[in-house]
């Protein structure tokens, strides 16, 4: 399926509107949105593409449907961080990414690892903490992992999971250009939400992109609040977070991320010359959660009515409607793409039911790596060969371990 000439014009149109459509209650602030990067709206979005940023998007909405459900049955346990609202972000940004390109993120990462491309049951039954999960059911809700689809986490600790971006970065220009010798056309992303800005790691991973030249994509999902907080009230320059990139020498976008097209167009033109020039960049991307940060938040600290305004600007709606406008779904079309996504989420249920809880024995497989020898469960030397000394570089360089 091509669209048309006239599809592209009605796709390119919205996406202009919406980008600079704020509302009355813009929780980021005053700050103009139109400093992403100037495009050609349209040319870069099909038919099919668009098909499949929609339905990555409801199959999101509806596998985060599924966790909140489970968890409130108590099949799921730990914490639980839904995507709802904030789906354009993960599904415009990996859209715009090659399959090569590795990715990092926080622990609101479920949409993530579904864009990314692991299946709804890998993903469902890590939430249920059971063997057949993406990371054997010992990672849970915040720690997706998927080293096939380049997916390096799912981060619980505020902020720690830039410092790997910028560090996949730099290890993506130095296999390229020292190992094979040959110029570098990888990009690595780093997703953070608004509440890392304030975190140590923020600066020194900044610091260290700009210093280093690393092609690192460093993407600010501002929804506006940190657990309770707004941004306004814990983060200095909150209306303009492109002064905080400046100051690493980082170019930087503010970008709609309530707009699959927007993102995706924007992110495909960031990471087009991150590649190019090999260099870092810095996104403010607007968006908002539409559930409490977890899952016991009763929302105080902001209205109903706020929500509501964002609500209207739902990502999925909006598009939605877009292609509806542009002849390229049917209401019937949608239902069905809703019915699929919705037998998706239900089946990954049942898949993550009937998978096993991990044996005992595993608790302590995955932790270290072979050289240091198998973990015993204690303190006791015989962990380190039968005696205790200390790491030298010999012992690692050769591999003998530490006896
Ligand atoms: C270093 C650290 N400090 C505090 C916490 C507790 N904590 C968990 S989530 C969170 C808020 C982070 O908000 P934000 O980065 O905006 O992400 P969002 O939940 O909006 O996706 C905090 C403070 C933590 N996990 N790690
Ligand atoms: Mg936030």
């Amino acid at each position: 399926m091509t669209a048309s000439p006239k599809v592209w014009a009605i796709l390119a149109m919205s996406t202009l509107e919406s980008t600079q459509a704020l509302t009355s209650f813009d929780v980021h602030g005053a700050a103009n949105p139109s400093s992403a990067p100037s495009r050609r709206p349209g040319a870069m979005v099909s038919a099919e593409l668009a098909m499949h940023l929609l339905r990555q998007m409801v199959v999101i909405r509806e596998f985060e449907v599924r966790c909140m459900q489970a968890y409130q049955d108590k099949k799921i346990g730990g914490f639980c961080h839904v995507y709802i609202g904030q789906e354009a972000v993960a599904v415009g940004c990996t859209a715009a990414i090659r399959p090569s390109d590795p990715m990092v993120t926080a622990y609101r990462d479920h949409g993530h690892a579904l864009a990314r491309g692991m299946s709804a049951n890998a993903c469902m039954a890590e939430m249920f903490g059971r063997v057949d999960g993406c990371a054997k059911g010992k990672g849970g809700s915040m720690h997706m992992f998927d080293r096939e689809h380049n997916l390096f986490g799912g981060h619980g600790i505020v902020g720690a999971q830039i410092p790997l971006g910028v560090g996949l970065a730099f290890a993506c220009k130095y296999e390229d250009e020292v190992i094979h010798e040959r110029k570098s056309d990888r990009v690595a992303l780093a997703f953070l939400g608004d509440g890392a800005l304030n975190q140590g790691a923020f600066h020194e991973a900044m610091n260290l992109a700009g210093l280093l030249n690393t092609p690192a994509v460093i993407i600010c999902e501002n929804n506006g609040y940190s657990m309770g907080t707004s941004i306004h009230r814990g983060t200095t320059m909150g209306h303009n977070l492109a002064a905080k990139a400046a100051a690493y020498g980082i170019e930087s976008a503010v970008v709609d991320g309530m707009d699959v097209l927007s993102v995706y167009e924007s992110m495909s033109l960031i990471c087009d010359r991150a590649r190019r020039e090999s260099r870092p960049a810095f996104v403010d991307m607007r968006t908002y959660r539409f559930k409490g940060h977890s899952m016991s938040d009763p929302r105080k600290y902001r209205t109903r009515e706020e929500e509501s305004q964002y609500e209207a600007g739902d990502p999925i709606t909006t598009m939605k409607g877009r292609m509806i406008e542009a002849g390229m779904l049917t209401n019937e079309a949608f239902k069905s793409i809703l019915r699929e996504a919705r037998a998706e989420a239900k089946a990954s249920v049942e898949f993550a039911e009937s998978s096993p809880v991990p044996a005992i024995t595993e608790l302590h497989t995955d932790v270290f790596v072979e050289p240091w020898g198998r973990y015993t469960g204690s303190s006791d030397p015989k962990m380190l060969g039968g005696a205790r000394r200390e790491p030298s570089f010999r012992a690692i360089e050769n591999s003998e371990g530490l006896s």
